[in-house]
């Protein structure tokens, strides 16, 4: 199953890589399958800046010899690929199992294009098989996991994890979301409560495996 998923990330890539045009700058994602992108990008030889997502992703760019520049410094994203754990037809996305998610959400704020890559088995009717990533302050922990408690989850503390903001990630399991806009603003309102992994209309387009059909 790994073999065919690989095939279907790779092949995802490749499309992806295809929309990334010289000079751009460019955000690049966290996970296996934003790896494949990444180093496609390298293979090609494009001449991209590319804003990393992750502290990991920044290292992997700069052994493959991307340039880097700090987010501060751009004045915008042309184009982000990046991956995600869920997605919907409506292009609602879960995202978070890599712990990158609070910049991940900025990067996909401050770009023009957010393109997702995806293996098949990402595709789901609802969101919420895959435990919902919350990030916290430290200070905040229990409180923000009696708010979720309210609002019907059960969490766990992602042992051992600290994010590149130094911060503690709960994996939220809410069962199968209905409304995932409605919860992305609950959630929102959480004081301590520094991201969530739902990611709402922020994918501009889903490229899955398989054929590398574009979802949208
Ligand atoms: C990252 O990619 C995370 O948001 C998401 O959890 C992860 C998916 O990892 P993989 O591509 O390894 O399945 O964007």
């Amino acid at each position: 199953m790994t073999a065919q998923k690989d095939k279907e990330k790779q092949a995802a890539a490749k499309v992806a890589a295809g929309m990334i045009k010289d000079g751009q700058v460019v955000g690049l994602g966290t996970g296996s399958t934003a790896e494949f992108v990444i180093r496609e990008i390298a293979l090609r030889g494009l001449r991209i800046t590319g804003v990393p997502t992750s502290v990991r992703t920044a290292r992997l760019a700069v052994t493959l010899g991307i340039p880097l520049a700090d987010i501060n410094s751009v004045e915008a994203i042309d184009i982000t690929i990046d991956g995600a754990d869920e997605f919907t037809p409506e292009l609602y996305l879960l995202k978070g199992g890599g712990g990158a998610f609070l910049r991940e959400k900025i990067v996909a704020e401050r770009t023009l294009r957010e393109i997702i890559i995806a293996d098949s088995s990402k595709l789901v009717a609802q969101l919420g098989a895959f435990r919902l990533p919350i990030e916290v302050i430290p200070f905040a922990q229990r409180y923000v996991e009696q708010q979720l408690e309210k609002l019907g989850a059960s969490c766990l503390l992602r042992e051992g994890f600290v994010t590149d903001e130094g911060n503690r990630v709960l994996d939220a399991d809410f069962g199968l979301i209905g409304d995932p806009a409605a919860l992305a603003l609950e959630l929102n309102n959480i004081t301590g409560l520094v991201a969530h992994g739902l990611f709402i209309n922020l994918a501009d387009t889903v490229i899955m495996g398989k054929g590398a059909e574009i979802v949208r």
